[in-house]
């Protein structure tokens, strides 16, 4: 009695059918490319959903007040509005000048200098409005007081919001 083909069968007859005609149309070299292709394509789709899950908990950790980089804020989140914790919004500008604080990260239990600056030249962007005042000096010590618009040194003067950049160690 003639045995019906598995389905294993068929996939492989159809796959190998599929090869031979794609290898005799489109030429040795060309063919070996796609399949190149193919496989480092194959072997990257599945990373994709893993860096992108990794990237939305960066982005949830930066929009979070409590962020250990945010120590010293007084602002509006850029990671809010468009940017992140260390880019202003499109159509925004950096402001010409910043304020530091000395925040500790508690993963590494390390105290680094953040620079904090404003993005500016765009209507105010209203979101994850986040104040702490960690270490802040009056403001006559105008670099270490963050109540102020620092976008008054630009020549667009009206302020966005503001980004946190660690610099460095501050031991
Ligand atoms: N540096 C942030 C900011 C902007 C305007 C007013 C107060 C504080």
């Amino acid at each position: 009695m003639r045995r019906l083909p598995s389905l294993n069968d068929l996939f492989d007859r159809a796959a190998e059918a599929a090869v031979r005609s794609a290898a005799t149309r489109i030429g040795r070299r060309r063919f070996l490319a796609r399949l190149g292709g193919f496989i480092v394509g194959a072997g990257v789709i599945p990373v994709l959903p893993y860096a992108k899950a990794v990237a939305a908990d960066d982005d949830e950790r930066e929009r979070d007040c409590d962020y250990w980089r945010y120590c010293a804020i007084d602002g509006n989140l850029c990671a809010c509005c468009g940017g992140s914790a260390t880019r202003c919004p499109p159509g925004s500008v950096l402001s010409a000048v910043n304020w530091v604080g000395t925040c500790r990260n508690d993963e590494d239990g390390r105290t680094y200098l953040v620079s904090y600056s404003d993005c500016c030249g765009k209507a105010p962007c209203g979101r994850c409005r986040c104040v702490h005042n960690l270490r802040e000096r009056p403001p006559y010590r105008m670099g270490v007081n963050n109540d102020v618009n620092w976008c008054m040194s630009n020549d667009s003067i009206g302020y966005h919001c503001t980004i946190a950049v660690v610099v460095g160690l501050a031991e």
